[in-house]
């Protein structure tokens, strides 16, 4: 067995008489009231999933594993002569709770190389696709193409269910290994004339990425970023969530992971990283070229609210101010984006928006969120095509939902079957039938 997955089975068996004295000895405690708001608003707040990955506070932000992003940043060993940790580190950290030293590192990254190549029948399948296909629909079915690969599905009727975790690990890999392949497969494919170019196997993840769609540094750094800061965000959010549902049913990690690209393809969640550069070309457009001034943006933002439409990149379900995932690519920016004219905007955006949201009086938070930055670097080092910003998020929040798919496997988490009631039922409760 191999050291990643040796250390990853003795924190497992470590954390079991965890769960299992909750759940035996503490079963009965209530933890949360629910109100007829959240059963119709969408659960919003209501405590009843449990992960040890990440945890989501309101004012603070995301902590994977109780290190905030700076801390991860700081605590990671980076890649040489690069600003950024490996990816492969910080997966290290999702999956065991423990920094990783270089060993660990090396030890998952070559895990990495020796699963990356893809199966000739997924190309065919991506080739046969409409060139106009959305990238996050090519690579949702590449994924649920995949699935003949699962180990946990061929061998489902022979294992024990402590031994679930295992196969789950080895398809999360597997999989893992091969996705930034399939996403850069797919820019290439589609926006770049069909000239691939195939992975260079002494590159870490990141920098394979980069590689792979053909940018030089430092947009190997921008991968390793832009992959752990989309990698989790607790399990409530729709893309987590979808993932951990379908695992429930025991499905594997290539339904579960294709059904998670799906959600995140909502304009309301990942794809809202397309939409504010959309927006932004838009406004651009509109303006024959010139950037708005102050003003101008003020009377954009309106325009769009009084249309019935979100301003995308702003607000949050459950964050309660600046988002540190836009913080930490604001940062990065800020280093090297000073006066690129989109990330100018971006920032006048940050200026106009939270005061106009607060007037409107709706959005409860009106801060950015990761959406509204990650486009700009992305447009900066030449990846306009921006229906493609979503997959690479994807790319980056598989990390996170197969770590929590894992350790829900390895602690037996049962199928998710919440109650639902009638609206007649909510009115007697209410008092008013
Ligand atoms: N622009 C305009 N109105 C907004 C808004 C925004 N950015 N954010 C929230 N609102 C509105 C909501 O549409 C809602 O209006 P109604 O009462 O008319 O339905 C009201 O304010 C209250 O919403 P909320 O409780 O503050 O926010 P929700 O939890 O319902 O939704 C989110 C959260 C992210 C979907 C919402 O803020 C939004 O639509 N933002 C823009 C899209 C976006 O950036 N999504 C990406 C989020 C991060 C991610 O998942 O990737």
């Amino acid at each position: 067995m191999a050291g990643l997955k040796d250390k990853l089975y003795s924190k497992i068996q470590e954390w079991r008489p965890r769960t299992t004295r909750l759940l035996k000895e503490y079963g009965d405690v209530k933890v949360d009231d629910v109100t007829i708001s959240q059963i119709i608003g969408g659960m919003r707040d209501i405590k009843c999933l449990t992960t040890d990955i990440s945890y989501l506070d309101p004012m603070e932000g995301i902590r994977f594993r109780g290190f905030t992003i700076p801390e991860v940043l700081e605590k990671l060993p980076k890649v040489p002569g690069s600003e950024m940790p490996y990816v492969e580190g910080f997966y290290y950290l999702l999956l065991t709770g423990d920094l990783p030293t270089d060993e660990d590192i090396k030890e998952v990254a070559s895990e990495f190389r020796k699963r990356q190549e893809v199966p000739l029948y997924v190309i065919d399948i991506l080739r046969t696709m409409p060139r106009d296909t959305h990238p996050m629909t090519m690579l949702s079915a590449a994924v649920v193409a995949m699935q003949r690969e699962s180990i946990f599905a061929r061998d489902y009727h022979k294992l024990n269910k402590m031994d679930y975790w295992d196969a789950t690990y080895e398809d999360s890999l597997n999989l893992l290994a091969k996705l930034p392949q399939i996403a850069a497969y797919i820019y290439r494919m589609k926006y770049k004339g069909d000239t691939i170019i195939y992975p260079d196997k002494d590159l870490d993840m990141g920098g394979n990425f980069a590689h792979m769609m053909g940018i030089d540094t430092p947009y190997d750094d921008i991968s390793r970023l832009y992959f752990i800061l989309h990698s989790d965000h607790e399990s409530g959010n729709v893309s987590a969530h979808t993932g951990h549902l379908i695992a429930s049913a025991l499905s594997d990690i290539y339904y579960a992971t294709s059904g998670m690209i799906n959600g995140l393809a909502g304009p309301l969640h990942g794809l809202a990283n397309q939409e504010v550069l959309a927006w932004i070309q838009d406004v651009i457009h509109s303006m024959d070229g010139k950037i708005p001034n102050e003003e101008e943006m003020k009377t954009f933002v309106w325009n769009t609210l009084k249309s019935g439409k979100v301003i995308p990149g702003f607000g949050h379900a459950v964050l309660r101010k600046t988002d540190p995932r836009y913080t930490a690519q604001r940062e990065f920016c800020l280093k090297y984006l000073q006066g690129d004219p989109i990330f100018k905007f971006v920032d006048l955006l940050y200026k106009v928006v939270p005061p106009i949201l607060l007037e409107q009086g709706k959005a409860k938070n009106p801060w950015p969120n990761v959406d509204a930055q990650s486009g700009v670097i992305q447009w900066y080092y030449g990846v306009r095509e921006y229906d493609f910003y979503t997959v690479m998020f994807a790319v980056g929040r598989a990390l996170g939902v197969t770590a929590n798919i894992i350790w829900g496997r390895a602690l037996g988490y049962p199928l998710e079957r919440p109650k639902s009631l009638t609206t007649e039922m909510l009115e007697k409760a209410a008092g008013i039938v």
